[in-house]
């Protein structure tokens, strides 16, 4: 099923049908444990709605929630890496990050720095090497437990973090540095690791960069990120936790004002954002 949340109601898609629940307390609504059961019950009593109801902006599912990401999963984010850092000495690190036990954790946003579908992303205007990280982002309860997935873009400043490998944080969290939805697709089995993500950013109507990657080709398994991302930090409200990138457009790309990037997640749905330079909310 699919968790939509418009202010203070969730829309839910299940078996092609609709509902409308009204939410007080969206963290209590999404961190509980069976989750799926738990809300196909709720939906017993739930008003039906049309499917107008999903607007074209939602609000991104989250409300107290932390997003955390995850690096250095997939080959390709290693390589890229260790391209951008050789000149500051930093690519051994990323070489290291990929094959030790450890891997690559960092605090990505809050709700106050993350933006839903059909909304702006934001680029520094102190970064010259700019790119989109399409990831799939799992939802996690307060007990550790996957409950459901997203879509998640881990927007990043190439230039920044190739500049010095210490300099992270300032490439990653800004203000609208995130992007999370359109929902959240709650199962009750894990997703097939033949789920494909797919990217498209396209510039005044022509793509400029279109690629695509089945999730079995990370590294690491979901369970073990979420194994290190508990073992020294509470989550009272659950989180999300983007699991890295294997996306990664050729160097001469950069992403530029009013860019579009389509990332699609199949059983998920398709996350839709525009690329602006505002500094603030
Ligand atoms: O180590 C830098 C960030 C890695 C990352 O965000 C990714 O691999 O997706
Ligand atoms: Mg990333």
């Amino acid at each position: 099923m699919k968790v939509y949340k418009i202010k203070n109601t969730a829309i839910i898609e299940h078996e092609s049908v609709f509902y409308e629940l009204p939410i007080h307390n969206w963290d209590a609504f999404i961190n509980r444990s069976n989750l799926y059961s738990a809300i196909k019950a709720e939906l017993v009593n739930a008003k039906k709605v049309n499917e107008n109801a999903i607007l074209e902006t939602v609000d991104p599912p989250m409300a107290n929630q932390e997003i955390w990401a995850a690096g250095v999963t997939y080959l390709r984010s290693k390589e890229a890496r260790m391209d951008e850092a050789k000149a500051s000495g930093g690519d051994v690190f990323y070489d290291k990050v990929y094959d030790a036990d450890r891997p690559e954790l960092f605090f990505k946003a809050t709700a106050q720095r993350t933006v839903g579908h059909n909304d702006f992303i934001n680029i520094r205007t102190d970064s010259t090497w700019d790119v989109p990280e399409p990831e799939l982002t799992l939802l996690i309860n307060s007990q550790g437990e996957i409950q459901g997935y997203t879509i998640g873009n881990d927007v990043s400043s190439r230039s920044i973090e190739g500049e010095n490998p210490l300099y992270l944080p300032q490439a990653k969290v800004f203000e609208r540095c995130a992007a999370l939805g359109p929902c959240i697709y709650v199962t009750e089995q894990p997703l097939s690791p033949e789920t494909e993500i797919e990217i498209e950013i396209s510039r005044d109507g022509n793509i400029k960069y279109k690629d695509k990657i089945a999730i079995k080709m990370m590294k690491r398994k979901h369970t073990e990120l979420v194994d290190y991302l508990f073992r020294a930090c509470d989550f009272p409200n659950g989180v999300f936790l983007m699991t890295g990138t294997c996306l990664v457009p050729s160097d001469d790309f950069t992403l530029q004002t009013n860019d579009k990037i389509t990332i699609t997640i199949a059983p998920i749905g398709t996350l839709v954002n525009y690329v602006s330079t505002k500094n603030k909310n």
